[in-house]
């Protein structure tokens, strides 16, 4: 059984619209807290204050790609927001919902100022953060750790070989799963088209190298940014915006990949050292980012996934993580 279907067992009175703290909500969020674009969205709900139900969807055991899920989103991705009756996915499509659909009094975070400059420089960082392929990012580090310094939780050992193995499969599985599901077919396979040719460049050395010099170029426009700015301000002005919630995500992703010497620390860009220890202190990040108590729980209960990886290789993965956690914690 999904853990969508057991959380709403559980929890018979969201029918209702009811959640147990007595305040009620129409707004469900299909999510993961450590999917990259989830956590953009996550962030956003926070920093707009928005009353909200996560919906955990499992993507390491492949719980997108079952019908239920294709009924909601034919890509079998998450994010997606169900509010009232309507069904919005990808996380820039919500977070654009957020702001223009919502009570037009919650915190903005795309018009936070007056004055045009402004909004256009918010709007060209969050267009040049979002172009960055996470994904391939995140998956070609595994392939090329000698590229990367420490990866850190939840990208620890067997965590990046599972990760690693579910790529190399992933695409001839999409096709397998598309042929499963004839609604959702043509999306899917060119997915997986998608996917084969992000998978070709993200174990190629040279090619991988070509997308951390976009970061990298993509960083020095940062740096320049924020070098412009007051103390206080954050990426374009005084106020928090959805370019600063793109930058604090890719910030964190590049940090728990090993990716951080590369790009910022030891005076390589001290402004972005600065602006990512900030923003590590506000409210919003803190409950975003998954803590160490959640990785436990993770890892403890996570069973081998049916459809990527070879059974064993996670069981071994667990016990080698909690050794590895206890480790660091002794
Ligand atoms: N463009 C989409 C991308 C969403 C996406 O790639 N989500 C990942 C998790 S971060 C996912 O669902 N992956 C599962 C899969 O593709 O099988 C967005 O911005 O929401």
């Amino acid at each position: 059984m999904h853990y969508v279907q057991k959380y709403l067992e559980k929890y018979q009175f969201i029918k209702n619209n009811k959640i147990s703290n007595g305040t009620k909500t129409n707004i469900f969020l299909y999510c993961n807290c450590y999917s990259f674009y989830s956590q953009k969205v996550l962030m956003a709900l926070y920093e707009k204050n928005i009353d909200f139900v996560p919906l955990i969807v499992d993507i390491t055991k492949g719980e997108q790609y079952s019908s239920w899920f294709l009924e909601l989103n034919q890509r079998g991705e998450i994010p997606v927001l169900k509010i009232h009756s309507e069904i919005i996915p990808d996380s820039t499509r919500i977070i654009d919902y957020l702001e223009y659909y919502l009570d037009s009094g919650l915190t903005p975070l795309i018009n936070v100022s007056r004055d045009s400059k402004v909004i256009q420089n918010i709007n060209r960082f969050r267009d040049l953060l979002e172009a960055l392929p996470a994904g391939v990012i995140t998956v070609g580090s595994f392939f090329h750790p000698h590229l990367c310094g420490r990866p850190k939780l939840p990208f620890i050992y067997p965590v990046r070989e599972v990760l690693k193995s579910g790529d190399l499969v992933s695409f001839k599985n999409l096709r397998k799963i598309a042929e499963e599901n004839p609604k959702a077919k043509s999306i899917l396979l060119y997915k997986a088209e998608i996917q084969e040719r992000k998978h070709e460049i993200l174990i190629n050395e040279e090619e991988y190298t070509k997308v951390l010099n976009i970061v990298d170029s993509v960083l020095t426009q940062v740096e320049e940014q924020l070098k412009d700015q007051s103390e206080e301000n954050w990426l374009c002005c005084e106020n928090f915006s959805i370019a600063d919630i793109n930058l604090a995500i890719l910030l964190q992703r590049l940090w728990e990949l090993g990716l951080e010497g590369r790009f910022w620390t030891n005076g390589k860009r001290p402004h972005i050292e600065n602006y990512f220890n900030r923003v590590k202190l506000r409210d919003s990040f803190v409950k975003t980012i998954p803590g160490l108590h959640v990785h436990l729980k993770m890892i403890i209960t996570s069973q081998p996934p049916t459809y990527i990886a070879a059974a064993g290789v996670v069981s071994v993965g667990v016990v080698i993580a909690i050794a590895y956690i206890l480790k660091k914690l002794i």
